[in-house]
């Protein structure tokens, strides 16, 4: 059983070096590493659902469900089981392999709310779709119950630099999040820990981010790259958007660094080009959310994103297909 720990492989001056090359050196080493670790011109399509939206209690600065911030939402109970099973079903139907579900909670609190999201991971385990949920902080023997109800990976980002988190969320530190991270790992679940880009970090900030979760012991199976979607009501509603190069350059040193990770692209697509998802996906990035929405804002409908896969000839990745190929082995 694995337990996740920073086992500093990597050094800080090294990733930095790495981050400076030039753009099209990174993106051609890192589309090496791609094809060495990855099946070309193969996309995991994965759908997102919000089982419990808004009245969070934390003051993540982003965020359009924190209690703190007025972006207008109205706060929801958590969804009934059957209701989120029709919608991971309607999922599959149209072509996703991974259902993630999110909840507006600052942390898992033992109980009937949390054993029916066990309920849920188990359904959507059940019918052949990988399971992933997001909850916020997490025990180690709660961690080991979503284990046991089939869940594939838990989403849990570290979001930015340890140095810049405190300007981005004051209720929660780094440890924190590591720890939760640890637990997730100690259950033997896969963690899907990445960031978001554009909250106002420096370049230093991102290095130090990628630094992180390359240090990350087991290295996550996903890494969610997620652009900031500004919210109104929220305090980066005005943040001006990272320049596209910055996003595709974080990609490209992800992927080289973490070279068996799905490198994800999660929030922010609808705002962003596509020849920039082109690039990004020429960089390493093989995952995407489709669908209209993400938790709370929108995202590509899926047919642009079947369009757009086309144009490119980029095929849907089956379910499970790590797994299996380990199994044949
Ligand atoms: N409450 C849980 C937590 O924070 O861990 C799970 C839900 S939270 C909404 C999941 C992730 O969505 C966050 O860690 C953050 O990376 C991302 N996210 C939230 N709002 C975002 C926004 N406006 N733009 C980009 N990413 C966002
Ligand atoms: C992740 O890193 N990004 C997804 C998923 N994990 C849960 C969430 C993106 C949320 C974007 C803002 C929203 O729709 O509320
Ligand atoms: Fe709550 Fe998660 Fe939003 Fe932070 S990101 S306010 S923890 S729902």
């Amino acid at each position: 059983m694995s337990n996740i720990q920073e086992i500093k492989s990597y050094t800080l001056e090294e990733v930095t070096a790495l981050y400076n090359r030039p753009l099209l050196d990174l993106v051609y080493e890192a589309a090496g590493v791609h094809r060495e670790n990855h099946t070309a011109n193969e996309m995991q399509m994965c759908t997102l659902l919000s089982i419990k939206t808004g009245g969070c209690t934390e003051d993540c600065g982003y965020c359009s469900q924190s209690l703190s911030n007025d972006a207008g939402l109205e706060k929801e109970v958590l969804l009934k089981t059957a209701d989120v099973l029709e919608q991971a079903r309607k999922a599959k139907e149209s072509g996703s392999t991974r259902f993630c579900m999110g909840a507006a909670w600052p942390k898992v609190l033992d109980g009937r709310a949390f054993d029916r999201v066990c309920d849920m991971v188990q359904g959507v385990s059940d019918m052949g779709m990988e399971a992933c949920v997001t909850l916020g902080m997490l025990t180690e023997p709660q961690a080991v119950k979503l284990k046991a109800a089939g869940l594939t990976a838990y989403n849990h980002n570290l979001d930015t630099s340890r140095e810049f988190y405190d300007k981005v969320v004051t209720t929660r530190n780094y440890d924190d999040r590591l720890d939760t991270l640890k637990n997730v790992a100690k259950a033997g679940i896969n963690a899907c820990c990445g960031g978001i880009l554009g909250l106002g970090e420096s370049d230093e900030d991102r290095v130090s981010l990628l630094y992180t979760l390359a240090n990350l012991n087991p290295q996550p199976e996903s890494v969610p790259i997620n652009m900031l979607v500004p919210v109104e009501g929220t305090p980066m509603a005005k943040n001006k958007m990272l320049d596209i190069f910055e996003w595709i350059r974080c990609i490209a040193v992800a992927r080289i660094l973490i070279p068996k990770a799905m490198v994800r692209l999660s929030a922010g697509r609808l705002t962003i080009s596509k020849e920039a998802q082109a690039m990004a996906f020429m960089a390493g990035a093989n995952a995407i959310f489709t669908g209209e929405k993400l938790l709370t804002t929108p995202n590509p409908e899926k047919d642009a994103d079947y369009e757009l896969l086309g144009e490119l000839g980029i095929k849907p990745r089956a379910p499970f297909k790590d797994e299996e190929q380990e199994e044949a082995a």
